[in-house]
């Protein structure tokens, strides 16, 4: 379809949305109304009055990387004016978006691993929680004397060799993608030229080239794309899931709650958003010093509730109930119960301030890198972390007193959930059937096709997309297949909250399906295994690689011939664009929506949905229907089970 066709076609379709049909949430929905009477302006509101979108941009056909423009590709002009073409205007604006998100990941990574390294020399008030990741992990570093070693020593090394790996600038492939990945991988990405130094430094050299006068060549920016998503994948997502396990604890399955009915009324509410459990772990321990307090102020506790991926983080781990992922986090504040909302960083929409000036919610920004003029900021410091903890949940304690009772609504709607699928924890489900090869009834099912295959659902809400709905459908369409679901971040709240991740979800599985999840479900001591696993948020994607290296290990095959793929239906993040192309990267055939900035550029469109599949043995995939995209990805699964001989 012609760009414009594009645009047009869409612009219909969001001005159209009634409310009804902008979210499958029914939180949301009762919510809409009183948030307008309240003046509060949200996403879904704000998507409508940016359309028509500009068709240059829509398709990546601009460019303002310098002065001489900014420039895009019209009837009239083939070229900018320092003669870039609308591939190369593609290609790089796709780099640059990637490298966006490997920069907050990596980032992510170092911040974890600054606070081990303080919490390891007694600077700062954290423990180690899982003494035996950290003895492995130092030992697939090859720290000598890693099993005997006194346990701060070590966690020492191992943050130093995290923070070096991160910053590395001639090594070609640092340790932390080594240990995490397959011979057949680590070979393919050497000989595509794509093996990352470290962390940073794809990220440092992908900004070079794609300045001004630069790479030239889409082919090869493309594959700059591919080398800050396996630093993305690695030294982001990977090293940030191992060193907060070793922080705060690997995760085990624990039951819990989703949807806005979290929220109580007569107890002080205080929400975590963004991404780090490095503060949202301490909030969790400071309201629960200070319950007393709050009582004393009125309140019958303090209820700590969870937004997006530190909202996973904290329910993976401590069990925190979940209030909603991101296009829920304004309307969560039109409830008028929430006292503070407490963000860290990323996925904060600045647009939760005016929202909460139109109540008495305090939002509480921490972090040095993300101040929201009108926010409280109360800097967070990991050295002070008890400390500042304290203070922001007596800052929530003394608004409580604000909250004006006339103005409190809370939706009834809330579903119980199961999350915290760590692979460690799903080998120990798994053990209980074979306690000698634990993997093994696993491979069992997906070979004689009790599970067709396994699709990982990811990633975040766009307004542009109904909220909800491609997470939700997608998923029932797959697991209607006899193909098993993973779930992280935003998606994982979608599934949560429609009921695909308690035991009783499992009938909406396929028979063949049904009977697994069933058996291992008892062997846990349940009704049954839900159809879609929380696997965790953004970062704990590196769990999904974690079992897919376990997998192909195990049966002797390369990750890109397992019957798997990947799906993220309502991306709107770089992150989430960065982690798309490290799935693909590590062989699993990707599924978006909506469409990515590239249709501008057939050159670019046919190397990531074509030949990509010839070079590394996967590609990216688009429809913005769930049934179509289910069918795509059953097709992929279907084809890979063909090759390995497997009955379909
Ligand atoms: Fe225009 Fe080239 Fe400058 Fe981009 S880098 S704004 S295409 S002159
Ligand atoms: S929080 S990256 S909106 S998933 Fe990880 Fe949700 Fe996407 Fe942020």
């Amino acid at each position: 379809m012609k760009v414009e066709s594009l645009v047009t076609k869409e612009k219909r379709e969001i001005e159209a949305r009634s409310d009804s049909e902008k979210t499958i949430d029914p939180a949301n929905l009762e919510m809409f109304e009183i948030a307008r009477k309240a003046g509060v302006e949200t996403a879904f509101d704000r998507v409508v009055k940016q359309e028509p979108k500009c068709p240059y941009c829509f398709s990546g056909l601009s460019c303002r990387n310098c002065a001489m423009g900014p420039c895009r590709i019209t009837a009239k002009a083939d070229r900018g004016v320092c003669g870039a073409t609308g591939d190369v205007m593609v290609a790089r604006g796709l780099l640059r978006n990637i490298l966006g998100g490997a920069a907050s990941h990596v980032d992510h990574a170092r911040h974890v691993a600054l606070t081990l390294l303080h919490a390891a020399r007694g600077e700062a008030p954290y423990q180690i929680k899982d003494e035996a990741k950290l003895r492995n992990l130092g030992t697939m570093l090859g720290i000598p004397n890693a099993e005997s070693m006194e346990v701060n020593k070590l966690a020492e090394q191992v943050a130093m060799r995290a923070l070096e790996e991160i910053g590395a600038t001639h090594a070609n492939g640092g340790t932390w993608i080594k240990m995490h990945s397959t011979q057949e991988r680590l070979e393919t990405w050497s000989k595509l030229g794509v093996l990352p130094e470290g962390g940073m430094l794809p990220i440092l050299e992908g900004m070079h080239r794609t300045s001004m006068g630069n790479d030239a060549d889409p082919v090869n920016l493309i594959l700059g794309c591919i080398k800050a998503g396996l630093a993305d994948g690695f030294y982001g997502l990977h090293m940030s899931t191992d060193l907060q396990d070793v922080l705060f604890g690997t995760p085990k399955p624990k039951f819990s709650e989703a949807g806005m009915g979290v929220l109580e009324a007569d107890y002080v509410n205080i929400a975590c958003h963004g991404h780090v459990p490095i503060l949202s772990e301490k909030i969790v321990e400071a309201a629960e010093a200070l319950q007393e307090e709050a009582k004393k102020a009125g309140a019958k506790g303090i209820n700590v509730v969870g937004i997006c991926c530190t909202g996973n983080e904290i329910l993976e781990r401590q069990g925190i109930p979940q209030v909603g992922n991101e296009l829920n986090s304004e309307l969560v504040i039109a409830t008028g119960a929430l006292d503070a909302m407490v963000v860290d960083y990323q996925c904060i929409f600045p647009a939760l301030v005016p929202a909460a000036q139109c109540f008495h919610t305090k939002i509480i920004t921490t972090a040095p890198i993300v101040k929201i003029p009108g926010a409280e900021h109360i800097e967070f410091d990991e050295k002070r972390a008890d400390e500042v903890a304290k203070e922001i949940v007596r800052r929530a304690i003394e608004n409580y007193k604000q909250r004006d009772p006339s103005k409190v609504h809370i939706p009834k709607f809330k579903t119980e959930l199961l999350a915290g699928f760590s692979v460690e924890a799903l080998l120990e489900v798994l053990s209980k059937i074979n306690s000698e090869d634990p993997l093994a009834p696993l491979v069992e099912s997906i070979a004689n096709g009790d599970i067709k295959g396994a699709v990982a659902i990811v990633g975040c809400n766009n307004p542009r997309v109904p909220h909800d709905l491609m997470h939700v459908e997608l998923a029932k369409e797959l697991v209607k297949r006899d193909i098993l679901v993973l779930a992280t971040g935003c998606a994982a709240h979608a599934h949560a909250k429609a009921g695909l991740m308690k035991p009783e979800g499992y009938k909406l599985a396929g028979e063949r399906l049904q009977r697994v999840l069933k058996a291992l479900g008892e062997a846990a001591g349940l009704e049954a295994l839900p159809p879609v696993l929380h696997f965790g948020s953004c970062v704990d994607n590196s769990r999904i690689n974690q079992l897919l290296k376990a997998l192909a290990e195990k049966l002797g095959v390369a990750i890109k011939d397992l019957p798997v793929a990947a799906s993220a239906p309502e991306y709107n993040t770089e992150k989430a664009l960065s982690i798309g192309t490290w799935a693909v990267a590590l062989g699993v055939t990707t599924h978006v929506n909506p469409l990515p900035r590239i249709t501008g550029s057939e050159v670019v469109t046919n190397l990531l949905t074509k030949d990509a599949e010839q070079l590394i043995g996967a590609k990216f995939i688009h429809s913005p229907d769930p049934k179509e995209s289910a069918d795509m990805i059953e097709e992929v699964i279907l084809e890979k089970r063909r090759k390995l001989g497997l009955p379909a």
